[in-house]
Parts: structure tokens; sequence; C-alpha cells
């Protein structure tokens, strides 16, 4: 069985000249513009890193996979791999019928020829592959939340393989890498499966492994689709880059694996044993907790610790794959250096810094010693997760017109400018009616797409480490909600709410308005004729009657310097 078999697996790619001649065809054909998560799967399925796979699941073959793991025919097959569409497009389609499949550019990859169409009863399919219909499992919430409601299924003609412009040079097909484990005389290979970057006792044990096994080693990291909140695959494949150096020359490859993951722990191991084999593989470390989800819904993990080990050593000699057991590797601070955790005995003191301990440093600013990561790792990684003084941010005010929002933002502003380090931009009310939604009105809808082009803006601006000040009225907490989620994927989000009453605002009618709005002649006026849904839970609460500006703005800088936001560097 570790002899490997070198020979290439079967694609579904069709020749040059056909693919032309198809492609010319498949333009008139009704066509499907794919999910990332679909480009993913069409691409392994097209070179073969899905054999035996010869398309998407038939509704036969997606019920034996459910069921028994298994193909309708007999092979082993853990994940359902189906082509998910919305019920608008699948009323188009009927079985018999070929239709183009394209890239999010509209390039036409393949051509489906589809047999069957389905709507699947997604929570079944949660119970029996996920072992949970929990949306704490981010395929069982993509199931339910993202993918379309109907299935279809049917074999794949591949006409061209799906664009990377990203490291070109480190992505193999399966036949790609046989063909250079051929070259290379490697007859052993022991493939490390990760989705996280490599570390100091990565390197150990995956050297280890290798050398244990007398096999040479692939580190074969998945940079498709992995769990929602890792590190971004450009970042790792930097930090995978630096690692390479680390090993004995010439022992160790490195290739991208552009697979969609799912998290399915025991079934994703049989999968990516699978997939293993089928790019010339003849061992695959697995470890503790492989491909784990994390916790359900009520904080305890979805599968055992050794589940994933178990289901795999079950179906060992059909995967065609040795399983490699994973050994934690420990850093004992007397001997400078790491050893099996299960080979240690003696009063001696073990190191380690856990994920969270990990994300806290980096994020702090804080130091990472050499004994944990490699110098060249932690640069990588610093300069993807500067520390919190360093990142962009969004303060969002919000209140009644003429609560004093727009002042407080202005005097924030120049504070901050003061101060200096990043740009600031001040997304006002009034400014941005004028310049990005000058056809707007206050219509609930017309507030929500205001509100939102401002969350836009305000996001792009935090992705690049600048400071967004936003000050609309934004009366509607759903919406107040969207922006956050937008921004927090990339930095924080510090919700202040002015919270001046109407009457004191009317009191005050800077600008004219009550009044007007009173005798009827503004329609829609927030406070007035329209709602103002107060925040719940902001990050602060300012009352502005007694106090001056200055004051207020003050207490929002002291709020983000207690959040690490500003301040020492
Ligand atoms: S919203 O609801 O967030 O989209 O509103 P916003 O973009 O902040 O715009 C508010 C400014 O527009 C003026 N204005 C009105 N406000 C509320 N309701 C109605 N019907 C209305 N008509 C015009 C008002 O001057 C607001 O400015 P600020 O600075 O808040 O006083």
């Amino acid at each position: 069985m570790t002899q490997p078999n070198l020979a290439p697996v079967p694609e579904l790619y069709v020749s040059a000249e056909s693919a032309q001649k198809l492609k010319a065809e498949a333009a008139q054909m009704l066509s499907w513009d794919l999910t990332p998560r679909q480009i993913c799967d069409l691409e392994l399925l097209m070179n073969g890193g899905f054999h035996p796979l010869k398309g998407f699941l038939t509704e036969a073959d997606y019920n034996c996979v459910l069921e028994d793991m298994r193909l309708s025919w007999g092979g082993l097959w853990p994940m359902p791999v189906t082509l998910d569409v919305s019920e608008a497009f699948a009323e188009t389609v009927e079985p018999g019928q070929d239709i183009a499949l394209r890239d999010q550019e509209g390039v036409i990859l393949a051509i489906l020829s589809v047999t069957d169409k389905w709507t699947p009863d997604k929570s079944r399919e949660a119970e029996a592959v996920y072992g949970a219909d929990d949306l704490a499992h981010p395929a069982v919430n993509y199931l339910h939340h993202s993918a379309g409601a109907v299935y279809l299924g049917g074999p794949v003609t591949g006409l061209q393989q799906p664009t990377h412009y990203d490291f070109r040079a480190r992505r193999d097909s399966p036949n790609e890498l046989r063909a250079h484990f051929r070259k290379m005389g490697w007859r052993r290979i022991v493939a490390f499966q990760t989705r996280n970057p490599l570390h100091r006792a990565h390197q150990e044990l995956t050297f280890r492994a290798a050398r244990e096994a007398q096999a040479n080693l692939l580190i074969h990291p998945v940079v498709g689709m992995t769990k929602p909140g890792d590190v971004d695959h450009f970042t790792r494949v930097r930090c995978y880059e630096a690692v390479l150096d680390k090993y004995p020359h010439a022992t160790t490859h490195l290739s991208l694996l552009n697979l969609a993951m799912r998290m399915a722990g025991p079934r994703e191991a049989v999968w990516h044993g699978i997939i293993r084999r089928n790019h010339g593989l003849t061992h695959m470390i697995v470890g503790r907790d492989h491909a784990g989800p994390g916790k359900n819904s009520k904080g305890e993990d979805f599968y055992g610790p050794y589940d994933a080990q178990e289901l795999f050593r079950r179906h060992q000699d059909e995967i065609g794959i040795e399983m490699v057991d994973f050994k934690h590797m420990v850093y004992v601070q007397e001997r400078a250096q790491y050893e099996p955790a299960d080979e240690i005995n003696g009063d001696v003191t073990v190191l380690n810094i856990s994920g969270t301990e990990l994300r806290r440093r980096l994020r702090e600013g804080l130091e990472i010693p050499e004994w944990f990561s490699f110098p060249e790792v932690v640069t990588q990684l610093r300069r993807t997760s500067p520390p919190r003084s360093k990142q962009g941010f969004t303060v969002f005010f919000t209140g009644l017109s003429g609560s004093g929002k727009s002042t407080i933002a202005n005097a924030l502003m120049v504070k901050l400018m003061e101060m200096g380090g990043r740009p600031v931009t001040l997304l006002d009310g009034d400014v941005v009616r004028k310049h990005l939604s000058s056809e707007l009105g206050f219509s609930k809808e017309h507030r929500d797409v205001n509100i939102r082009r401002i969350g836009y803006v305000a996001s792009e601006i935090t992705k690049n480490a600048g400071i967004a000040i936003c000050a609309p009225i934004a009366p509607y907490a759903a919406t107040r909600r969207a922006v956050r989620e937008m921004i927090e994927d990339y930095g924080a989000f510090i919700e202040v709410h002015v919270a001046t009453s109407v009457e004191e605002c009317e009191r005050r009618d800077r600008k004219g308005l009550y009044k007007l709005a009173r005798e009827g002649k503004i329609k829609e006026f927030t406070g007035i004729s329209d709602p103002y849904e107060e925040p719940l839970n902001p990050e602060l609460r300012i009352q502005t009657e007694g106090f001056d500006v200055d004051y207020a703005a003050h207490q929002v800088l002291l709020k983000l310097e207690s959040m690490g936001l500003i301040g020492a560097e």
C-alpha cells in the first residue's frame, strides 16, 4: 500500500481542441454562475482530486453518501459534493439538459449534463454528515444560510481550469504533483494537511513524522476555504515559505490545495485521505480533532478528539493511504528543545503558548519568543495582524438631528489628527448626503441605503488601517447592526449614542427643521413624524445637556484608549 502508483489519475478535462468547440456551444446554453465554494469543488472534480467522482453527486449517490459514506456502486466517499442552486434557477432546468458552469467573471469552466434535480432535506444532511443540525457548525450554517435550496447532479465535462493569480508556482494538480514525485524519485511521501500558520512545534512534528515513516514530506495547506476567522491564505503561504527553509534540503515540498473545507471532523479526515491519495501521497498525518469545527451551541466539542483517527483507521485500506499519528510536541525549557509530550519524564519545565494567547500577543504587540515560532513567521503575522493601536477602526455616532453628533465628531477628528499616526476621515450625515447619497430621500428604504453606503466606505477605511468617523442619524437598529458586522471583519466598531432628547433638540432647533417638521412642511422627520430606535448597548452613550463639546469628545478618546486603539505605541 505504501508504494505509490504514480500513474496519472483520471481527469475530467477534454482536449484543448474539443474544449474550444464545446465552449462555443456552451455559450448558447443556460448558465450557472458558480459560488466560490463551487469553484473549489469543480476544480478538484476536474483535475482528479475528487476521483472517482465524475461530476456533482446524483440523488442516489447523495443518499448513499449520507447514509453509508459510499457512492451507490459501493466506493468509499464521505462528503456530499453537490451543485446547490436557487429555486428560481432550478425551475428553468430539466434533467437531460446541459448547462454551462461559469466562474465569477463569466468564464465558462465546464459543462454539467444534468441528470438529477432534487430538493434536499438539509437538516437530515446536517445530521448525517456533520453529526448535528447545529448552526454553530460552519458547514451547517453554510448549508442553511448560503447554499441554494435545490441540488443538481450529473457528469461534468471540464473545459478550463479556474484561474488563480496568486502563488501560481505553488499550485499543483494531482497529476502535476505525481509527476514531481516521479521526477524526484520519491516513493514514500507524508502529507501534512493544515489551515494554520506553522510554528516550531509543527515543524518538529512534521519532520519527525516523515523521518519515522522513512518518507519525504509534503506540506499541503488548504487555500480554498477554511474555517471562518482563520488567518488569510496570503499570509499563511508567506509563513509556509519561510518555514520551508528549516527542513533539510530537498526533503520537503510545499504545494497549495484549493479545497473548500467543511470542518466535518471524522468524515473530513477520510475525505482528506482520499484527496491525498489522488495526489500521489502514501501517508497522511492525522492529529487530535482533525478538521474540528470548534464548539457547538451548547459549548461542547462536536466530535471526540480521536474520532477522526478512528474512522480513518477503519477505512485506511480503502482510502489507500497510511495514517501517521500526530505527536503532540512540547518545548522543554531545561533541554532547550521540542520533545513528544508522551515521552517526557522527570521534573522539567514545559512551555506552551495557546492559539488564544498568541492572538492576544499579536493584537497587543507583545513579545512572541523564538522557542515558539520562527522570527520570519512572526514578522509575517505581525504585518497582517498589527497591534490594535495600529489597526483601523470606526467611530459611529448616532442620534437625532441637532443632537450634536456632527460637532462632537468634528472635535474628535481634530483631536485624533493632532495625535497623528493614522489618516482620519469624517463621514458626516450632511456631507454624505451631498456627495454619496444626493439622490436619496428619507423613507426607511432610502435611509437604509444611505447608512449601508456609509458602512461600506467606513469598512474600506478600517480595512486599510485608517480611522472613519461617521455621524448620521442612523435611526434603525438592524441597519446599524449590519454596518457593525461589515466593519468588525476588519477592525473595531465603536457605536456612540449622542443621547440628546427630542425636546432638547427641538428647543435648540439649530437649522430650524423641527419647526418646519411640526408645521408638516418636512415629512418623515426623525423624532417628530418618523421613528428613532435608541441603541440598547452602544460602546458609549453621551449626554450633551449641561456638558460642552470638548468634554464629549474627550469621553470618546478615553473609550478608544481603554480599548487599546490609541495611546502607547
Ligand atoms: S439618516 O436617517 O441617517 O439617513 O439621516 P442623515 O443622512 O443623517 O441625514 C440627516 C440630515 O438631513 C436633514 N434632514 C432630515 N433629518 C431627518 N429626517 C428628515 N425627514 C430630514 N430631512 C432633512 C437633517 O439636517 C439631518 O442633519 P443632522 O446633522 O442630523 O441634523
